[in-house]
């Protein structure tokens, strides 16, 4: 091997592989910014390649620019880097992907498809995006939890709707478009699919426009039932990912704190003991959400613990175990719930309790019941949402045969404004009440008594989050109250 070294010629085929290793990384660099194509990738070598464009719209409160969603409220979702991997390799495609929530839609782009994706309060911007660029030519398809649930309606919108998980059938809709046989509905899948979720692309994560750029997923769905949630509607299974994949998958993330998508962590208990287990070996610091129960494995909590988990999000939902038993959320236990929280707290984790009103037994005196609890158990982040009853839940099968369904503009289902003839107050009396719980949990004196217990060394944090949620609580209740929805009733 000695004399290969020695040899002159070695070291000149080093210096020439490195000079056209950093010019062709320059030309790819300057051709990328030249297209346009910031955030986006070219493959194959066809000289027109399939152009897919990916469109993650907003609600207009949380749209870039013009929204009051700012940056520390936004969390970089992983849906169209997800669709994104999923392109086949073999094909010659160029894809663009765009969220609404950090940069501006340019309207004048070209594009062969045009992919959106939609919860219900983002429904009737998708169905304008995918309008406009239909009318310049694009063949557009749709996906996502409101497509999956009111797909009629999404079919008199796009051209194609894809039900469900997409990891199978959004690659063949792409052969299928390119062999010009496409059909109008991909089932998709709603059950399992371990085998085939795929990593999301992170190139198309704009790192910069988001507070919370390392999202990851665990799982799909939840194991859970209750009535108002969308998620086991939309996917009649739980599903856990392949351990090693997402154990990678954090190794490769840049950053140490890294935010779980998981509608609920605990949703397999024995594959999170074992996934925790294994995350513990990363050094990284976490947090997601799980459901009260965990409390009911104090082993896996350790776990949680020793992993890096230091920030939980829990949906406590109502203080009246009748309420929760109603939708079907009878695990959750209103007795134990200052108890929880205070383990917590001792245990290092900082819990973020989000609240509904709205239910039918919530009457006038239930904001006050709510706001006395949070400040005495000490929530460090409560969040006050307003019952939605989003469309293909019970919730709004039940409200909508009982006649109390006031609009059906799916923007207004955003969780902060009222849709729907609440049983004990009008709906005037239920936004005005959650304005007030907002205004007053985050008063300063409020968040002064909150953020008296443990964990103190998350406490700066903590802080600098009450700050960020009551300016967003003002901006919301104050600057968007024009928008709000006022129905004559
Ligand atoms: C993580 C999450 C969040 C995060 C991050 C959101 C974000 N910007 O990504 C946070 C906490 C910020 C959040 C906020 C909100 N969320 Co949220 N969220 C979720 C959650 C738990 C997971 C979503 C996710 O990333 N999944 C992983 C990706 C890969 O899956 P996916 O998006 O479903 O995509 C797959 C398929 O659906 C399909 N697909 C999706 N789109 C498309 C498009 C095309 C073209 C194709 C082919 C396929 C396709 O392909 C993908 C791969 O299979 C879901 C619950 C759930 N089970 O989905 C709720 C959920 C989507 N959220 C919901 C709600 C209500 C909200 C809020 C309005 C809450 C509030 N009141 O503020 C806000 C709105 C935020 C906004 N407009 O961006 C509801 C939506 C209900 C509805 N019908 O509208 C859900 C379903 C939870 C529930 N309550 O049931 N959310
Ligand atoms: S535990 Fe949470 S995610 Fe699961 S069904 Fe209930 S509300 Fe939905």
């Amino acid at each position: 091997m000695i004399w290969f070294y020695q040899y002159p010629n070695y070291w000149f085929s080093v210096l020439a592989s490195l000079v056209l290793i950093i010019v062709g990384f320059r030309v790819y660099r300057i051709r990328s910014r030249e297209s346009g194509l910031i955030g986006s990738y070219i493959e194959g070598s066809s000289r027109k390649p399939l152009r897919i464009l990916l469109i993650h719209p907003q609600h207009r409160i949380q749209r870039h620019g013009t929204g009051v969603y700012k940056k520390y409220l936004r969390y970089a979702p992983v849906t169209m880097p997800t669709l994104a991997a999923l392109v086949p390799k073999d094909r010659d495609v160029q894809i663009q992907v765009i969220d609404e929530m950090v940069e501006t839609i340019d309207f004048d782009l070209e594009a062969d498809i045009l992919g959106v994706t939609s919860i219900t309060s983002t429904a009737p911007r998708a169905y304008e995006i995918a309008k406009h660029f239909k009318k310049k030519g694009a063949y557009t398809v749709m996906g996502g939890p409101h497509a999956t649930l009111l797909t009629d309606e999404a079919l008199e919108n796009v051209d194609t709707v894809i039900r469900g998980y997409a990891e199978t059938s959004w690659p063949q809709f792409i052969r299928d478009f390119q062999d010009q046989k496409q059909k109008r509905l991909y089932e998709g899948n709603l059950s399992p699919i371990r085998d085939v979720i795929v990593s999301p692309d992170r190139r198309f994560i704009k790192r910069s426009g988001y507070v919370a750029c390392d999202t990851v997923e665990m799982s799909r769905g939840c194991s859970k039932r209750c009535d108002f949630c969308v998620t086991h509607h939309l996917h009649n299974a739980f599903v856990t990912k392949d351990i090693k994949q997402v154990i990678n998958e954090i190794r490769s993330l840049p950053g140490r704190i890294v935010t779980f998508l998981d509608p609920n962590l605990i949703g397999n208990v024995a594959f999170a003991k074992e996934f925790f287990t294994e995350l513990a070996k990363l050094n990284k610091y976490w947090a997601g959400s799980v459901s009260i129960d965990v409390l009911e494995h104090p082993e896996l909590l350790d776990l949680m613990v020793k992993s890096g988990g230091r920030g939980f999000l829990i949906g406590f939902e109502s203080l009246d175990q009748a309420a929760l038993d109603s939708a079907n959320k009878s695990f959750s236990k209103v007795s134990r719930y200052a108890d929880a929280i205070a383990t917590l707290h001792r245990k290092g984790i900082m819990v973020q309790g989000s609240f509904v009103f709205g239910f039918d037994v919530d009457t006038r005196d239930t904001f006050d019941q709510v706001l006395d609890f949070v400040v005495r158990a000490k929530i460090d982040l409560p969040q006050f949402t307003i019952y939605t009853p989003f469309p293909g839940t019970a919730a709004y099968t039940r409200l909508h045969k009982e006649g109390r369904i006031l609009t059906k503009d799916w923007s207004r289902y955003n969780g902060h404004e009222v849709v729907f003839q609440p049983k004990n107050m009008s709906p005037q009396e239920l936004f005005d009440g959650v304005s007030r719980v907002w205004a007053e949990a985050y008063s300063l004196p409020s968040i002064a008594k909150r953020l008296t217990d443990p964990p103190y060394l998350l406490k700066p944090i903590t802080l600098l989050s009450n700050l960020n949620f009551r300016a967003f609580m003002r901006r919301v209740h104050i600057e968007e109250a024009g928008h709000i929805f006022r129905p004559e009733a």
